[in-house]
């Protein structure tokens, strides 16, 4: 039997539990191989540290094609992240032609917003590309900051309507991805979630958890890499949806009462609950 392998092309922040340093051990945990097409390397993230140092690596991704390709290296899913530069969606379009086998996904965390604003150093040109990465998605999963950008609708942090909900989804829908996993939805209070919205039929299926009372950065990062170790472990995309958004209530449940720990959440200690969720417990 074949296993599925990932490559996820996203940034290694050194230090603060985001981007790599949290998808490797997030996915391989859920069983699945994964390779790493690194797109900058940061001392830190860029949420809350200052004078972080930034390596853009966008000129080692040819090479790195082009050896992959001899090799005859071959993936069954793209996941990417925070890019390092926006031409690099140039580079994701390249993989997916070229190095992807039959009946791959291409994954798309447009990694560039929270909380109604954008990460640092990033404009609406980054949005615009991220756009343009997002079209080519088989699953987009933009938290509703990203969403709001890219669709130009405004940005409400809570108390969110249907109609709210739909017509961002409406306007989601015809960015092109055939999927959309919209991330921090809240009609009630007490209540987070998602929802799984297949662009094509217009069918929707929401998920709700209990809204944890601590906003960290790296939770977009665990939800997209739990998510894409269980799509590869053969889970539908509304169950891998499930499972991420409890893992992610997990990490953040493990890290609450440790006030000092601001820059990330604790997902090593959730990786236990992963693992049984991806073997069907
Ligand atoms: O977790 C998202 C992320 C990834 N990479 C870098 C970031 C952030 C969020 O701030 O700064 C470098």
């Amino acid at each position: 039997m074949t296993d599925k392998k990932v490559l996820t092309l996203q940034d290694i922040s050194c230090f603060g539990q985001c981007s790599i340093t949290v998808a490797l051990p997030i996915i391989s945990a859920c069983g699945i191989e994964t390779a790493v097409l690194p797109s900058a390397v940061l001392s830190t993230h860029t949420g809350g540290f200052v004078g972080f140092t930034f390596r853009d690596l966008t000129e080692d991704i040819p090479g790195i094609i082009a050896h992959w390709k001899k090799e005859g290296i071959k993936f069954d899913c793209l996941y990417t992240g925070y890019l390092g530069n926006i031409s690099q969606v140039e580079y994701a379009k390249v993989i997916r032609r070229e190095l992807l086998n039959d009946g791959a996904k291409l994954i798309v965390d447009p990694a560039m917003a929270d909380n109604g604003v954008l990460y640092n150093g990033f404009d609406d040109s980054f949005v615009k590309g991220m756009r343009k990465l997002c079209a080519q998605a088989d699953i987009m999963l933009p938290n509703l900051t990203e969403a709001a950008l890219m669709t130009g609708i405004e940005f409400k942090a809570e108390n969110h309507t249907e109609k709210y909900i739909d017509d961002m989804l409406t306007e989601l829908g015809k960015i092109g991805a055939k999927m959309i996993i919209l991330k921090g939805i809240s009609f009630e209070k007490n209540k987070i979630g998602i929802v799984v919205y297949e662009a094509d039929t217009r069918e929707k299926q929401f998920y709700f958890t209990e809204r944890m009372d601590k906003n960290s950065p790296g939770t977009g990062d665990c939800f997209a890499s739990a998510f894409t170790g269980a799509l590869m472990r053969g889970k539908s995309e509304y169950e891998s949806a499930t499972i991420a958004a409890d893992f992610v209530r997990e990490c953040i449940k493990n890290t609450i009462d440790d006030e000092s720990h601001v820059y990330g959440v604790k997902f090593e200690k959730a990786i236990p609950m992963l693992v049984n969720r991806c073997n069907g417990f």
